[in-house]
């Protein structure tokens, strides 16, 4: 992906947060980005000047019948996917112990966070393995590391994301195709605010907490500097924490 060529990227979650931003980056750079969500709506508005720069699709990356009918759909010039950002996450439900908690969020939790992941990796990979190039990068986080109380389902999708990134590269070992695995902690967007369901203020108290936290773009440079690499050096995992909270 890095030199002179500006290939295509794919994005899943990029209605908002990380995904929105590092959308808008590549685009910025020139590349040509697929973009998927569930809000379709959502994804119109915010991409609506980049016109045929993008490839705007709402998709639920749990979905198997969703992300096959999308990758069905997909037009023969934007199938070879240069970068895949698996970057769709959710913790809906999310921070209460495990028994007060809800087993379909917690079921929903890994459905997103793995299962998604699993989908669109096993969906992209091949035509990058059999062209030779390509580079996915997966985006896990700190709970992929370490367990906290309240973590559930999040901690256990998480390190499984880790686990699945560390895996695909073994098997992508001897092959040009590069994997990537970025592990931020806390981010400030709308993820805590979907965690507990629209409730804007329990969201922004989760936020006040914290004595920093990273921002969408603090990721989005992780991501780019991943793939500005020269083609013989893969990053493996990028672990990003704010300062004040290492
Ligand atoms: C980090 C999720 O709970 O810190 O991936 O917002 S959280």
């Amino acid at each position: 992906m890095s030199g002179p060529s500006l290939g295509i990227c794919l994005i899943t979650g990029a209605s908002s947060g990380i995904g929105q931003t590092l959308a808008q980056r590549l685009l910025g750079r020139g590349y040509r980005v697929i973009c998927l969500a569930r809000r379709e709506a959502r994804l119109r508005e915010v991409f609506a000047s980049f016109g045929e720069q993008v490839y705007l699709a709402a998709v639920d990356v749990a979905n198997t019948t969703s992300v096959s009918e999308f990758v069905r759909a997909l037009p023969s010039e934007w199938k070879p996917v240069d970068l895949l950002v698996a970057n769709a996450g959710s913790d809906v439900g999310g921070r209460r112990p495990f028994v007060d908690g809800d087993a379909n969020d917690w079921m929903s939790t890994i459905n997103t966070n793995v299962n998604g992941v699993i989908q669109m990796c096993h969906a992209f990979l091949p035509s990058m393995q059999q062209r030779g190039c390509g580079h996915v990068v997966t985006i896990g986080s700190t709970a992929g590391l370490r367990a906290y109380v309240g973590g559930a389902a999040y901690v256990a999708s998480k390190h499984a994301v880790k686990a699945l990134t560390e895996t695909l590269r073994l098997e992508l070992k001897n092959t040009a195709v590069r994997i990537t695995e970025v592990a931020p902690g806390t981010v400030q967007t709308g993820f805590a605010e979907a965690r507990h369901r629209g409730d804007r203020a329990r969201a922004d108290a989760f936020y006040a907490e914290l004595p920093a936290a990273l921002t969408p773009d603090d990721v989005a440079n992780a991501v780019l500097f991943a793939i500005d690499q020269p083609p013989h050096v893969n990053i493996g995992q990028i672990l990003i924490t704010p300062t004040l909270d290492k």
